[in-house]
């Protein structure tokens, strides 16, 4: 099968490209060529958050401060460089342009032409884009073309999940100059000295660069900052909180408009078959020391009135002494926020004190991401490092003390059964959590998961970045078909309704009001997950759907 990430590279590339050491890169191909020249001297750097795809009428996309190029742009002003930061998500939240190919899909944002007029007013040196989400691939052109068309002579350069996983496509661009797989912070500062001549390029951790002889060079991802509390706090300055204030559809339910996202720690020390996030920040799980997270906890709330929290970490708990006096110093220094925990916590190091701990430093919500309710699944496919049967305690203490819980699940992966999947649904029940944030298995560049489905033949039509939304079925195994699935999970849904009704009479009428006041999204689950050929959440993904504009 070809591989189609980007329509414009063979198959041996991207096998390449996805090995998962980057060091044992060797360019194949000449790649475009564009190469550089470098300006005498940079003096101001413009970082971009691209605008997004999504579909029209359920806008699957969060406006967020995209802290990461935060704390790019507090490191780029400690070295003297001017800087903004552009957010074209938020900044044009109110605009939608219809896609031509599918007019179920729109690009939120502002327009090209108002990213054009912004950077030529702006004409910085140097263009940083955060390229964070594959999902995302068909924007990312789009804006380095838009760059260039405001001056040709702007120097771009790419950073994020995305380019750190497919940073070969990313970089075969035309119109984008460089990229850095990884963290950034260290490697951006280099590479900008290194562009005024001061070092070499190769020497820059994680580069990726145009070499007239030689093509394309990916320079091996080396190095992880040690020290996270040497890092400053994102420029909130530059980031204009306000704009993402009140704004319905943050990182799950919010209870007061002032809130922000917060990361602890980088790296996980887990291999989830599925994820990917060792790629960007490492498997040494690396924390900031509670001291400094609270620093910024009261710089957030004492200069922007900041009420509520999001810990944005992979796993803010993975190291449990360090999430104790995390906690513990909440209280102490009673800070009085509400948080919550909306990519879940690393369950392995979850005991009931520590919950008690959350609980009283202000936590409203923990996500328990158990991703299969089957030991033996978790085990031997996902190899995510959880015992269930201790898992179920966490459960029904935090039901116990009161405090709101929700679940993640992953289905559809090879090697599950459609009875384990069930399995999972009847966990759910028994643990009361009857509406389960159900993904369907999705291969992503960098992991494992894609990797076996490579080898098996497991795709169930031809591998595009496009169809990578967690609501996609890419995949068929010798076990399943997308119907088993489909079926399977349309019961599952009802079955866990019914439970909740039998186990909690008086969420009843609390469901019936629901049903009452939105009818159609009940019929609308239905129709989509029944019908062969839609997709679970979100069509953008469907074989029609693809992004064509
Ligand atoms: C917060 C978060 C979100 C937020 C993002 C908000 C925002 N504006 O930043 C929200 C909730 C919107 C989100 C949504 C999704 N997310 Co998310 N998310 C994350 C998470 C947990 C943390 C990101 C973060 O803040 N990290 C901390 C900061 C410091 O790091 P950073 O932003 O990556 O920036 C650093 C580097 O990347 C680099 N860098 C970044 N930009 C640039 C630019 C330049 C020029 C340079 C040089 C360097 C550079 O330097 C920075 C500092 O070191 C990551 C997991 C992870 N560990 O990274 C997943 C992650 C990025 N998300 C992921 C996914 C899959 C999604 C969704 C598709 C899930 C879904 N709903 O289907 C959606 C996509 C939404 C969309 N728009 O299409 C994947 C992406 C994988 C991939 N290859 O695409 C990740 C890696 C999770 C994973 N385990 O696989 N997500
Ligand atoms: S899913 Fe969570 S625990 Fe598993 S590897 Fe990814 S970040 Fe770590």
């Amino acid at each position: 099968m070809e591989l189609n990430f980007s329509g414009t590279v063979d198959r041996k590339v991207n096998e390449n490209l996805l090995k998962t050491e980057r060091d044992s890169f060797v360019p194949q191909s000449k790649g475009p060529q564009t190469f550089i020249k470098t300006p005498s001297k940079v003096n101001k750097v413009l970082l971009l958050f691209p605008p997004a795809y999504t579909i029209k009428s359920s806008r699957d996309i969060n406006p967020l401060p995209p802290i990461g190029i935060g704390m790019l742009a507090s490191i780029l002003e400690k070295k003297n460089y001017e800087v903004e930061i552009l957010d074209c998500l938020v900044r044009g939240w109110d605009q939608e342009e219809e896609s031509q190919a599918n007019k179920d899909i729109v690009r939120v944002g502002l327009t090209n032409n108002q990213i054009r007029e912004y950077i030529q007013e702006y004409q910085p040196d140097v263009v940083g884009v955060s390229c964070m989400f594959s999902v995302q691939h068909k924007i990312y052109p789009k804006i380095f073309s838009t760059i260039k068309s405001a001056n040709p002579n702007i120097i771009t350069v790419a950073g994020g999940a995305h380019v750190t996983v497919c940073s070969k496509e990313v970089l075969e661009d035309p119109n984008c100059d460089y990229i850095i797989a990884g963290e950034g912070e260290e490697s951006l500062i280099d590479f900008l000295d290194t562009i005024q001549g001061h070092k070499s390029f190769e020497s820059v951790d994680g580069l990726g660069w145009k070499k007239e002889d030689s093509g394309l060079i990916l320079n091996p991802k080396l190095r992880w900052i040690e020290d996270l509390d040497s890092l400053p706090f994102p420029a909130y300055h530059l980031l204009d909180l306000e704009q993402y204030f009140g704004l319905e559809a943050s990182h799950g339910i919010r209870h007061a408009k002032e809130f922000a996202p917060i990361i602890t720690s980088r790296g996980c020390p887990a291999k989830c078959t599925f994820c990917s996030a060792n790629k960007m920040f490492g498997y040494k799980f690396r924390t900031r020391s509670a001291q400094n997270v609270i620093d910024e906890l009261w710089f957030l709330k004492n200069n922007y009135g900041v009420k509520e929290i999001m810990f944005e970490d992979d796993n803010v708990t993975a190291n449990r002494k360090h999430a104790t006096e995390l906690f513990q110093s909440m209280i102490d220094q009673k800070i009085d926020l509400r948080w919550d925990t909306p990519n879940g916590v690393g369950l392995w190091t979850l005991t009931n004190d520590l919950i008690d701990l959350m609980k009283e430093a202000g936590c409203v919500k923990i996500n328990f991401p158990i991703e299969s309710g089957d030991q033996e699944v978790l085990k031997n496919i996902i190899k995510k490092p959880l015992d269930l049967k201790r898992t179920k305690g966490l459960f029904q203490h935090c039901q116990n003390i009161g405090l709101d819980y929700g679940t993640f699940l992953v289905v559809g992966m090879p090697g599950e059964k459609i009875e384990d999947i069930w399995t999972s649904f009847k966990f759910c029940a028994e643990v009361g959590s009857y509406s389960p944030h159900t993904s369907i298995a999705t291969p992503y560049p960098g992991t494992d998961l894609y990797e076996q489905c490579k080898e098996n033949d497991y795709f169930s039509r031809e591998y595009a970045l496009d169809g990578l939304f967690i609501s996609s079925f890419m995949l068929k195994t010798p076990d399943w078909s997308e119907a088993d699935l489909r079926r399977v999970l349309l019961k599952g849904k009802f079955y866990l309704k019914f439970r909740q009704i039998i186990d909690r009479p008086s969420d009843a009428l609390k469901l019936a009001k629901n049903l009452i006041k939105q009818p159609g999204k009940v019929f609308n689950y239905i129709k989509r997950v029944s019908k062969s050929g839609s997709v679970w959440r979100n069509p953008a993904n469907s074989p029609q759907g693809s992004l064509k504009n």
